[in-house]
């Protein structure tokens, strides 16, 4: 399978693998949310991108209707801003966006 393919196939997979755990199905409550969080982030870089110590915090965040659970929707939502905050971590350090005339010669 490609990779990408595989990245949308785990993301689904463990939302689904929590969702399901207590509760509603097919929705994160906090405690679920919770463990999703803490066992599935572990690298520094990305607990720096959520506040893993105040899960009220954390559930306020990525809630985005208020409904106190994080739906899928809402999920992809945080993936991404990982995504993006990774991307620029890993951009950091390169002059501007895109080759400006001019730069480094
Ligand atoms: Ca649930
Ligand atoms: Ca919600």
């Amino acid at each position: 399978m490609a990779r990408l393919e595989k990245v949308v196939e785990e993301i689904v997979a463990i939302f689904n693998e929590y969702a399901d755990d207590r509760g509603k199905e097919g929705k994160l409550c906090k405690q679920e949310l919770q463990s999703l969080l803490v066992t599935e982030i572990q690298s520094q870089e990305f607990k720096d991108a959520i506040n893993l110590e105040d899960i009220n915090e954390a559930m306020k965040s990525l809630d985005k209707n208020d409904d106190d659970e994080v739906n899928f929707r809402e999920f992809c939502c945080f993936v991404c801003s990982l995504a993006k905050s990774h991307h620029r971590a890993t951009t950091a350090g390169r002059k501007g966006r895109g080759r400006r005339q001019g730069d480094e010669n």
